[in-house]
């Protein structure tokens, strides 16, 4: 097949997973043109299936906003004719599955079906601010196809937005053979030197990530017992986050090593995982963890139940509960066999659940049902 892909490029689950996906369609033969306004971040390694174009946004006086998705529509279509696309898919809805729509109709009556993947934070957040909700609404019905990445995120939308079409629940994967437990001493030496346990926290540091919490629970856990904490990522609550860390005096303890390629080559140093969440329809960081053998330390809201089961390959607690979060991550720390048992359970049931050998051909078949169904309303509608 041939796929459009657009994503946001930058740091953030959606991009990650849309950058996966196409890496891993590409591997299996596929024809991948991402069409974005930059590089997707983890799109580094070269692949004859693969082809990126830039969406570039003209300015001009008059345009206070430059009407990204205006330029991105023309995009589409034009990536579109050239290159014969099958269909596009695009994750997050907004704006991508608008520009997807437009694309649609301009190409018409060549046939171009779009599928929008919902992410989270395009219907928890913006999609549900009124002033997105309707646009959001018309453009997931519009779309040829839609999935959500959790039973949480599919329920949530056809409730709050009163949807009435279905909705595939497709979710988030990992690449198996490619996130794995570490055995590098020389890299785990250089954070941890007296074999302290290293926790570790990777996201885009927003504010629903609650990163200051992250370093809270840190601060509890290290007056039990001596500890690090490597803080993965970068965002708007970085300043935040350090100020806490110098004011509590962990500065020696507590690492933050900013954006990271290969971010499997860290995570499978860490001894645990803490992600406080306050919403998080999936959680794909803490799902790359349980991957390389670490047990999470998480919240119990949204889709993250799906993905961490309580008391097995990890912990959930109540949004803020730092108190109960430290005291779940000392179990796993301390006691006997403890983390070791449910890190292998972790690895074990993201295995049975989410490896990408087993997600990339659902995405598959559901292109095929689309363009199957696609096809058949146009031949219909001569
Ligand atoms: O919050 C983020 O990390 C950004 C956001 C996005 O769309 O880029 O992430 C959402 O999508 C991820 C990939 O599907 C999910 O793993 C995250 O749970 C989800 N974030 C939230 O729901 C807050």
């Amino acid at each position: 097949m041939k796929i459009g892909i657009t994503c946001y490029p930058t740091y953030g689950g959606s991009g990650v997973v849309a950058t996966e996906l196409g890496i891993e369609l590409a591997a299996r033969g596929h024809d991948i043109h991402f069409i974005s306004y930059a590089m997707p971040i983890r799109l580094d390694g070269a692949s004859e299936h693969i082809w990126f174009h830039e969406v570039e946004v003209t300015t001009y006086p008059l345009f206070d906003h430059p009407p990204y998705t205006l330029a991105l529509a023309t995009k589409m279509f034009e990536v579109a004719e050239e290159n014969s696309l099958d269909l596009l898919h695009v994750h997050y809805a907004i704006p991508h599955s608008v520009s997807a729509l437009l694309a649609r109709m301009m190409a018409s009556p060549r046939r171009l079906p779009f599928i929008t993947t919902l992410h989270g934070t395009d219907i928890t957040l913006v999609g549900n601010d009124r002033s997105y909700l309707p646009i959001t609404r018309f453009s997931i019905e519009q779309s040829d196809g839609v999935t959500a990445i959790s039973n949480y995120l599919r329920d949530r939308t056809l409730r709050e937005f009163e949807i009435k079409r279905p909705i595939e629940v497709i979710p988030n994967f990992v690449n198996c053979d490619l996130y794995m437990r570490s055995n590098d001493a020389e890299n785990r030496a250089k954070w941890a030197p007296n074999g302290e346990p290293i926790l570790m926290h990777l996201s885009n540091f927003r504010p629903v990530k609650r990163i200051t919490d992250v370093i809270e629970i840190f601060a509890l856990v290290h007056e039990k017992i001596p500890a690090k904490l490597v803080m993965i990522g970068d965002g708007p609550d970085r300043g935040a986050a350090e100020y806490v860390v110098r004011r509590k005096r962990l500065s020696q303890d507590v690492l933050f090593i900013g954006k990271q390629q290969h971010v499997q080559e860290k995570l499978g140093l860490a001894d645990l995982f803490l992600l406080p969440s306050d919403e998080e329809s999936f959680g794909l960081a803490a799902l790359e963890a349980m991957a390389c053998e670490v047990p999470v330390v998480a919240t119990n809201v949204g889709g993250l139940p799906e993905v961490v089961t309580h008391g097995v390959d990890g912990y959930l607690f109540q949004p803020r509960d730092v108190a109960s979060a430290a005291k779940y991550a000392l179990d796993i720390l301390t006691l006997p066999d403890r983390g070791r048992m449910m890190g292998q359970m972790a690895r074990t049931n993201a295995r049975a659940r989410y490896c990408s050998k087993d997600i990339i051909p659902r995405y598959e078949a559901y292109y095929e049902q689309v363009l199957n169904s696609a096809g058949s309303s146009a031949r219909a509608a001569k």
